[in-house]
């Protein structure tokens, strides 16, 4: 059995007050057994993060990385500086850095590449849009997303979300069934590269997860988890996710 992940995307949110805040209710939950909890903070708070949730066992990742390793790239941080801090994750390709950032599949692959020489674990974010979904395209866009992503890759140190972008900061959430779809086909196409890899690959969902529609979303059979955008920003919710995973 694939063990649950959920992970915390605060994007561009978030304080000391709110790391404090997380960290002391995540040490009196014992939820590290049945859930991993994954938190990304904005990476200057990731320091911090790293000494406040110690006890906790919840664990770190950034929100990006480079697509360079070292040098003259003023305002990027590399993969192996977000390890050399304690993280274990990193979110790559999310949409809002595709649309907001221009990022394009090929920097998407050399954050990858970068990520996984470090031996951090990249979260690939891949998604169709509404009027993708609407012209029946997404099959092929969620393969062509991961065909140029993963050219390289190795499968057994990755995570791969399915966010759908009309899901994403919406209030609009893909049905169960929708979902699950799409993690299938994920599974089913990872298999056909990786065999050995696609069973234990975790693919979680984002886009509008809740509380209340957590659990109906992690209890279909290729969806292992989630990432979780503004309900993560809130203590209690973000914990009522983590149990529901
Ligand atoms: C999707 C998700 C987290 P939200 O971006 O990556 O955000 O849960 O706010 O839709």
């Amino acid at each position: 059995m694939r063990q649950a992940l959920v992970i915390a995307n605060w994007k561009l949110n978030g304080d000391t007050a709110l790391l404090k805040d997380m960290a002391e209710h995540f040490h009196h939950v014992d939820i590290q057994e049945q859930v991993n909890v994954v938190i990304c903070p904005p990476a200057v708070y990731l320091k911090t993060a790293a000494v406040l949730f110690e006890p906790s066992g919840i664990e770190l990742g950034g929100q990006n990385c480079s697509e360079y390793g070292s040098g003259a790239y003023t305002g990027e941080i590399s993969a192996e500086m977000l390890r050399d801090i304690g993280c274990e994750y990193v979110l790559i390709g999310h949409s809002e850095r595709r649309a907001l950032f221009a990022e394009t599949d090929e920097m998407v692959a050399g954050k990858i590449k970068q990520a996984q020489q470090c031996n951090l674990r990249p979260v690939l974010c891949v998604g169709e849009t509404l009027a993708e979904r609407e012209a029946n395209a997404v099959e092929s866009v969620i393969r062509g997303q991961l065909e140029k992503a993963l050219g390289e890759a190795d499968f057994n140190n990755l995570v791969i979300a399915y966010e759908p972008v009309w899901a994403i900061g919406t209030g609009k959430t893909a049905t169960p069934e929708q979902a699950q779809e799409v993690h299938k086909m994920i599974r089913d196409w990872v298999a056909s590269k990786a065999p050995e890899s696609a069973q234990k690959l975790q693919i979680l969902y984002g886009g509008s997860v809740k509380a209340d529609n957590a659990s109906t979303l992690f209890h279909q059979a290729d969806i292992d988890g989630g990432l979780i955008g503004g309900a993560s920003l809130d203590t209690e919710q973000f914990d009522a996710i983590c149990q529901a995973a």
